[in-house]
């Protein structure tokens, strides 16, 4: 059974990225499984290292939007890119917005060891 953890890397993580494409969030939501059932609405992926995606979980500690404290936000900023479904968009044809940002991420941490499970906003 995919993990909290393992399910954040697929939905979250490409380091290697972005390819410079205006379809890259067309194509990555498709790949990373996130268009199945619907399309999912809103995705951010994170174009830097899994380990210093990891440290955020020892960075600065929030308070996250729903009271709960295990909110943490990456003390420096990170290449990013933000996929948002098209008004447009119909299932099972999911179009994405494609924008490449440079942005602080706050993530949800949790478990043993302590990494990141969500991704909660970018600031
Ligand atoms: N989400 C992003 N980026 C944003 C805002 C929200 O990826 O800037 C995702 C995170 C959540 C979902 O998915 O939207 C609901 O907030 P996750 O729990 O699978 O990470």
């Amino acid at each position: 059974k995919e993990s909290w953890a393992m399910m954040f890397q697929r939905q979250h993580m490409d380091p290697d990225g972005p390819s410079s494409n205006s379809n890259y969030c067309n194509q990555m939501m498709r790949r990373q499984l996130m268009t199945e059932r619907q399309c999912k609405p809103v995705n951010t992926f994170i174009h830097e290292p899994l380990v210093d995606v990891q440290a955020i979980c020892l960075q600065g500690n929030i308070i996250c939007k729903n009271g709960k404290p295990n909110c943490h936000k990456s003390s420096s900023s990170m290449k990013i890119t933000d996929c948002r479904v098209k008004s447009s968009s119909e299932y099972p044809f999911c179009d994405y917005e494609t924008s490449h940002k440079e942005r602080h991420i706050i993530v949800v941490c949790g478990g043993n060891p302590y990494v990141p499970v969500h991704f909660h906003a970018s600031v």
